[in-house]
């Protein structure tokens, strides 16, 4: 973190010529199990992770909000809040930052400008959430500046809020939510219907380890959408809001009246519901074989009923699980359609995964993975 501050300091001065007045972060995540339940109005269980978004800012009194993008070499945006807030159609990272803004004014919050730069090393497009981290960071940075009266959870919706209407992006709300809202040492097990959120202690004996198979994640907008699609049609077929409200026994005895991939999709969701809230309490009591066992069924629901896995991200599990055996637990996590895994073990297990990915993942798949030994950290706010 001290290279993103140093990096987004030196940015703000040299570019926008004075020093920043405050820095604020905000974190990638890891889902460590719960995946597409989000806007099925189930139950997610990420943890924050030590990859993050870093902002140096200053209000303004003229209305202009001034943005320098330290990654993107120092390429700068520049709006005015009395004007409409347009989408950028070159310039693709400017749009989670004018989205935000735009969103925060909708709601009735106000402020007369900013200077902006920002930094971060989530990586993009691995499926760890770097956009939900720009949003919530952009969110954060004017609850800071100005003291906003907006609480953490209406800084994630602001953000989902954003990706969804302005950037055209229809994700649910874990992201935005475990960003805003995560505990060191902690993963959280998120209701995203009520938004009622349950920190959950990771057992101290426990590393994350993050693999990207850095399959470059195709067709996922449109795969996703078309999942959301299949789910909600199985909701509307059982007559109820969100397949949240359906439990295992009730599609078990309509299961043939969906058609049959419907039926996957929605079997998918009902079970994966099921095993995060089993899996809370499996990490709550260091029940690590428990919780290898329901991540282990949580890939395998990925691979065969959702169908979102693909076989670099299978590839890379199969040599993890070769190696823990049942000592811990692994599984792709995130959207899906390449991307990342994230594996929850022994420390003492990390060298001994990382020669086997490196022995074997390029021989199978052409593919250099990158691995990150994560840790659980706080949600988004001011840096001291
Ligand atoms: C992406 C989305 F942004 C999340 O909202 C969630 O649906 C996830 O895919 C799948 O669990 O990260």
């Amino acid at each position: 973190m001290l290279d993103l501050i140093s990096n987004v300091k030196h940015a703000f001065t040299t570019v926008l010529g004075y020093q920043p007045s405050h820095l604020i972060q905000a974190p990638g995540r890891v889902n460590l199990i719960g995946e597409h339940t989000d806007y099925n109005d189930g139950f997610v269980l990420p943890c924050a992770i030590n990859y993050q978004t870093v902002v140096a800012a200053a209000p303004r009194t003229d209305n202009i909000i001034r943005v320098v993008s330290v990654d993107y070499d120092n390429a700068t945006d520049e709006f005015d809040l009395t004007q409409a807030i347009e989408f950028q159609h070159d310039k693709m990272w400017a749009n989670y930052i004018r989205g935000v803004v735009k969103c925060l004014l909708e709601r009735g919050f106000t402020f007369t400008g900013a200077d902006i730069a920002v930094t971060g090393n989530v990586p993009q497009g691995a499926g760890l959430s770097s956009s939900a981290a720009l949003e919530v960071v952009i969110g954060q940075t004017f609850k800071v500046l100005y003291n906003l009266e907006i609480s953490q959870a209406e800084i994630a919706l602001n953000g989902q809020q954003a990706e969804n209407q302005f950037v055209g992006c229809n994700c649910g709300i874990m992201d935005q939510m475990i960003s805003a809202e995560g505990r060191e040492n902690h993963a959280m097990l998120l209701d995203c219907r009520s938004l009622e959120t349950q920190a959950v202690s990771m057992p101290e004996d426990m590393a994350v380890v993050i693999i990207n198979s850095n399959k470059k994640r195709g067709l996922v907008d449109s795969e996703y959408n078309t999942r959301r699609q299949q789910c909600e049609e199985a909701a509307r077929i059982f007559g109820v809001k969100a397949l949240r409200d359906v439990t295992i026994e009730q599609f078990n005895a309509k299961a043939h009246e969906l058609d049959e991939l419907v039926a996957k999709r929605a079997r998918h969701v009902i079970t994966e519901n099921d095993r995060t809230v089993e899996a809370a309490t499996a990490l709550r009591n260091s029940d690590m074989k428990r919780m290898g066992e329901l991540m282990a069924q949580s890939h395998a629901s990925m691979r065969d009923d959702f169908e979102i896995t693909v076989f670099e991200v299978d590839t890379l599990v199969n040599i993890v699980k070769d190696v823990i055996g049942e000592q811990g637990g692994v599984r792709m996590t995130g959207g899906g359609f390449g991307g990342c895994i994230v594996a929850l073990v022994p420390p003492t297990f990390v060298d001994d995964i990382k020669a086997a990915v490196e022995a074997k993942y390029q021989a199978a798949t052409g593919l250099k993975e990158s691995i990150y030994v994560c840790q659980a950290k706080d949600g988004a706010g001011k840096i001291a």
